[in-house]
Formats: C-alpha cells, structure tokens, sequence
C-alpha cells in the first residue's frame, strides 16, 4: 500500500513555491513602535508608551492610550505566497516595563461588565486587583492598509466624537468569525468582552505592583479572535503588527496625568539596545507552502525528517499520521470539516476527526 500511495503522489509536486520550508522569525527589537494615543507629541518616536483607558469618557476611545508593535518579516519568511501558505506554529512577543511600581499586576482580562459605573445592571465587581495587559492584533481604518501604515503616520482622521473617540487609523483589533477586523477600542461602551490574543504574564505575584525591568510575555493563543489569519496575512504581506493595550485607570491630563498603568520601552530607548536589550521581542514559527506539507522525508533518522520541502508526498501523510496519534498540537488545521464554515482551515485548538479529514483534503488538493 505504501510504495503505492508514493507512486501515485510522486506527481504532486510544490516545487513552484520558492521557499516551502519552516522558518523562525527572531527579532530583539520591533521595526517600529508607536505610541498610539492621539495627543502624543512625536508619534512614533517616543522614549516610553503608556497603556492606559479613559474608560467611558466621551470624546476618547475605551483604549485611550495604546502601543503598536511592528516586525518586518519579508526578509525571513518569502511574504506574497498568500496567506493560505502561512501555518503559524508558535508566536510569542516580549515587551518590558519602563516604569517603577506604578501599577498592580493582573495576568488575567477582566469583563467589560467590570468597567461599569455600579448602577449599571449589567455591572460586575471586579474581583482581581488591577487591569490586564492585552496583546491585540492591528486593524486599520481610513487612507492606512497594513502595507501602507507606518510608525510615525497620522493618528487618525475625523473622530466620531471629537476631540479622538473613534478616530484612530490603526486600532487594537481581532478578526471575527469571518475574518473581518473589529475595532476593540470601545469594547465597553459597546458593552462586549474582546478576547485578546494574549495576555502578558510576568514573575510579579499578581496583586503586587510591578518593578520597573519586568519583562511581560505574551504567548499569541493562535486560536482565539483569528490571530493564527491574522499573523499569515500580515507575514504574507512581510510585516506582523500587534497592539498592546490595557484599561489600567488614568487621572486625567495630557499623557494620562497621574494613574496606575504601565509604560513600555520603546526601541528608540537607551534600555533597548545592549547589554539591556528592554524593547519588544518576538518569536515566531512558521510552517509555508501547502497544509498538508509537514516533512521532506519519512526516514525519523533524516535531519529532513519534520523540515517540509514544498511537496506533498505519502511521507508527508505518514508524518501527519503520526502527530495526529500523538495528539500533537501541530496536527490541529482546523475548526470545521465543512469547507463552507468560516472556521474550516483555523485551528481551534481541538484535535479531531475533521483535523484529519481537512488534512485528507488538503493532502489530495496538494
Ligand atoms: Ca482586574
Ligand atoms: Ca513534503
Ligand atoms: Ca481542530
């Protein structure tokens, strides 16, 4: 059966993708970073950026004061292939705080519900101290595409309700089922809970105030909020963006006046070069070519084994066999078996039978 299979699939051939491989984005420093807050006196530029809500307050967005993060992929991972080409495996960005115990550290998002004023009937206490930090995805709005948008371009256009309420040309956002972006930044005026891609965690004990060179971490959740679409769409078009963003309390003023939120280093920081190395990081695997590539050869012994090769072959098959038995998180490819279901080919984190039969389809459509 198995010399058969590899002699019917030899005919299946990738070998017109240039660059069908695994590959590992590393970067100590963000290409850009951008204080996006629509008062910000040299956007883009800045030494810190503060995260931080007006929370209600007419006139400004929920996420008052948010932080882009941007890494230029294209010279690592061949951008254009598509994004159907891009299987992010893992992605994890690093960021680190610039200021001393100002703010209370919470590992966990807190309901929208909890940002009521007390009267409200849908208001909830909020039963951790502080506010999460959330790592978001970018949207953008206006004159900006992800290609187009830059770390020192305009803040945003008209607001719709001045002086910066809905105005922001590049927002935190998440994709909905889908695929669409979903601005994020009034989430509790338009009272629903956004799940962020990450939340960043820390060695603070939560409740705790947070040091200044405490690094947060933020492990993408490739299944939630369509971040797995997300990261393939912004490295097939050779940059991925996220924002970072908190609902920490602010007092009011230019810059948030006084508060309890946090300020991140930014990579025209001192702290962000060596030997301190303080400006955001990522991390990020990508598998790049047809799904149902995962191996060059079937020989466990091969350095080949597990480095796909752009063709899909019976090894290819017996190499997903055997992540699927194993139950490994690589096997997940879908949410759906149903090609006409928007979560058909978006991993859900759930290993099932339509993983396997989305691969079986992916296998026989190359
Ligand atoms: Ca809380
Ligand atoms: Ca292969
Ligand atoms: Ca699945």
């Amino acid at each position: 059966m198995r010399p058969h299979l590899t002699a019917a699939l030899a005919c299946l051939s990738f070998s017109g993708i240039a660059g069908a491989q695994a590959f590992s984005v590393q970067a100590s420093l963000p290409d850009e970073d951008r204080w996006n807050y629509p008062f910000a006196p040299t956007p883009g530029t800045e030494l810190e950026a503060s995260t931080f809500g007006a929370t209600l307050v007419p006139g400004f967005d929920d996420y008052d004061a948010q932080f882009i993060v941007g890494f230029r992929t294209g010279s690592v991972v061949p951008p254009g292939l598509g994004e159907d080409a891009y299987h992010v495996e893992r992605c994890v960005v690093r960021l680190t705080v610039a200021n001393d115990l100002a703010f209370v550290y919470d590992p966990t998002p807190d309901s929208f519900r909890t940002l009521l004023p007390d009267t409200d009937p849908e208001a909830l206490p909020d039963l951790d101290p502080g506010r999460a930090v959330e790592l978001f995805g970018v949207g953008y709005r206006g004159a900006f595409t992800r290609t187009t948008w830059f770390e020192t371009a305009p803040f945003g256009g008209a607001p719709v309700v001045p002086p910066a309420q809905g105005a922001r040309f590049a927002f935190a956002g998440v994709l909905d089922d889908a695929g669409a972006p979903r601005d994020v930044s009034l989430k509790v005026r338009e009272r629903f809970d956004a799940d962020p891609y990450a939340a960043g965690l820390s060695a603070v004990t939560p409740g705790e105030r947070v040091p200044a060179g405490t690094e947060f971490v933020f492990e993408v959740d490739l299944c939630r909020s369509g971040a797995a679409l997300d990261l393939a769409r912004g490295l097939n078009d050779g940059v991925v963006r996220f924002t970072v963003a908190s609902l920490s309390p602010a007092t009011g003023g230019p810059g948030g006046g006084g508060g309890e939120f946090p300020r991140w280093v930014t990579r025209e920081n001192v702290l962000a070069l060596p030997p301190f190395n303080q400006g955001a990081s990522i991390e990020l695997d990508v598998r790049v070519g047809p799904a149902a590539d995962y191996t060059t050869t079937s020989d466990p012994l091969d350095p080949l084994y597990g480095v796909p090769d752009g063709v899909v072959d019976a090894s290819d098959f017996f190499f997903y066999l055997d992540l699927f038995a194993a139950g490994e998180p690589r096997a997940d490819l879908t949410g759906s078996s149903d090609p006409s279901d928007p979560a058909y080919g978006r991993p859900d984190c759930t290993l099932d039978a339509s993983d396997f039969f989305y691969y079986l389809d992916a296998f026989v459509g190359g």
